[in-house]
């Protein structure tokens, strides 16, 4: 240390009396000197190995150098610095071309100039969409789940597809227009199931509400009534927008998945209640369309066999059954949600007494018995509301816009499916076992909170891959997985 100060106190003399460059070559020299003397030597520098695909250093001057000092005698020594501001208080060094980044921080760390040098890495600030109502309704839990990184990554990709099993979808509205699922197969209006997929005329997705046992307040007439989907309750809309409203486009809201393409299948009549037979047909149907991700908000506490052979069809077929546990409190996760391969998420969102809401705890109202895989936002989560329901039922849209905020663990389970779609738009090839893995293991855990989804993590983990060829998911894009 003591060599340090003596070095410190003639460097500070020398930079006062002589003009700049030769002060600096001075000092160069001056150091030199000091390293080769008897004095006692240097406390090393300390060194963050860069990155072998660095291109700039940032070298941290010793005590009583000044950054700029410390610039112009690395140019002496024949290297290239590159602006830097006073106030970062180091130099920053170009690596040439062909010249390994750990080499030079070695021979930077070597100098005896710098107390550490370490690589300029690139930062990015965490995407942030443009959607107007972001900030203030939607940033809070999107933050907490670490959807914001993983967008600098990825918003999704069309080739996705989330069925919702629903009450159908508004796609007249506007942050939902741009992400219907079209199905050229079957041409609309014939009449005829032009594709024999179990669906007439299904071009814009299906409905399976059954005439007899819809309620009569509905006024359902149609005899066939399968290409039927807009949604007359608000519910499949809402949970829609959650998973895939269109993202970053200086409308409304945005999904988890900014991207993703939505199969609107109608299994919920306009009350928000069906039977679990429709409800079965939905999910094989979707599955048979090629969804990825299946979305089921809805649960009972009833097992039934026709329902969960449904869900096994549909997993065989590649899709990722992702079901909202339930609002049961204490009590155990709903069915769907429970069977083994489904994703079972419960909500997050525990409002605190000065109002605000920790997204890293559950619920009050959220299942956290048996069967709860996963916690994802439930509570005072935003969403599209079709424009016509605006005032009706439950639904306080904000300001004349076809937009409220709303809770549940409906609302948990199609962050899920949206995260889910981010995945599998990262790595296509990834069974529904794997994706729900994945998703279980990478959320965050805090020492006595629920499990809480964890986006950034999720595209990160990594995938311990056993493959055998062909063994890609059935029905996904044809995408192979990329070699072990
Ligand atoms: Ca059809
Ligand atoms: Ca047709
Ligand atoms: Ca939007």
């Amino acid at each position: 240390m003591a060599a340090g100060t003596g070095s410190r106190g003639r460097a500070r003399e020398g930079t006062a009396r002589l003009p700049r460059r030769i002060a600096a070559a001075a000092l160069a020299l001056v150091l030199a000197a000091l390293a080769a003397s008897d004095a006692p030597p240097l406390p090393a520098a300390e060194l963050l190995a860069p990155a072998p695909s660095a291109d700039v250093l940032l070298a941290l001057p010793r005590e009583g150098i000044a950054p700029a000092e410390l610039a112009r005698a690395l140019e002496r020594l024949g290297h290239e610095t590159l602006p830097a501001a006073e106030l970062a208080g180091a130099a920053r060094i170009r690596v040439p071309a062909g010249v390994d980044p750990r080499e030079l921080a070695r021979e930077l760390a070597g100098s005896g100039l710098a107390r550490a040098v370490e690589e300029d890495a690139v930062v990015r600030a965490a995407r942030v969409p443009g959607d107007p109502l972001y900030p203030e309704l939607q940033s809070s839990y999107m933050e907490v789940i670490r959807a914001p990184e993983a967008w600098d990554r990825t918003g999704g990709t069309r080739e996705i597809v989330i069925a919702i099993v629903d009450t159908g979808i508004d796609f007249s509205h506007p942050d939902l227009l741009e992400t219907l699922w079209v199905n050229e197969d079957d041409s609309f209006g014939n009449r005829r199931d032009d594709d024999e997929n179990g669906c007439v005329d299904d071009t814009y997705g299906c409905s399976f509400v059954s005439l007899a046992t819809a309620d009569p307040s509905c006024g359902y007439q149609i005899a066939s009534p399968h290409w039927l989907v807009d949604d007359d309750d608000g519910h499949g809309s809402f949970v829609a927008s959650i998973a895939a409203a269109s993202g970053d486009d200086d409308g409304g809201i945005t999904g988890v998945a900014w991207r993703a393409r939505l199969l609107a299948v109608k299994v919920l009549d306009c009350t928000g209640t069906g039977r679990i037979s429709d409800a079965a047909t939905g999910i094989r149907y979707a599955a048979r369309a090629g969804a990825d991700i299946i979305n089921v908000s809805f649960g009972s506490p009833r097992d039934s066999r026709l329902l969960r052979e449904a869900i096994a069809a549909a997993t065989e077929a590649g899709a990722l059954v992702v079901a909202s546990a339930g609002n049961e409190g204490a009590g155990d996760a709903t069915f769907p949600a429970r069977y083994e391969s489904v994703l079972s998420v419960s909500a997050s969102g525990l409002e605190s007494e000065d109002g605000s809401v920790d997204y890293r705890r559950g619920a009050g109202f959220a299942s956290s018995g048996q069967g709860v895989d996963l916690f994802a936002p439930g509570l005072e989560i935003a969403g599209a509301v079709p424009e016509r329901l605006c005032g009706q039922g439950s639904w306080r849209c904000r300001d004349g816009e076809p937009y409220a905020v709303d809770s549940g663990s409906s609302y948990a389970a199609p962050v899920a499916a949206g995260a889910a779609a981010l995945l599998l738009a990262e790595r296509p090839w990834l069974t529904p076992a794997l994706a729900r893995g994945l998703m279980m293991t990478s959320a965050s855990r805090g020492p006595g909170k629920p499990p809480i989804l964890d986006v950034a993590a999720m595209l990160d983990a990594p995938v311990f891959r056993a493959w055998a060829p062909g063994s890609a998911r059935p029905g996904g894009p044809a995408v192979r997985p990329p070699e072990p």
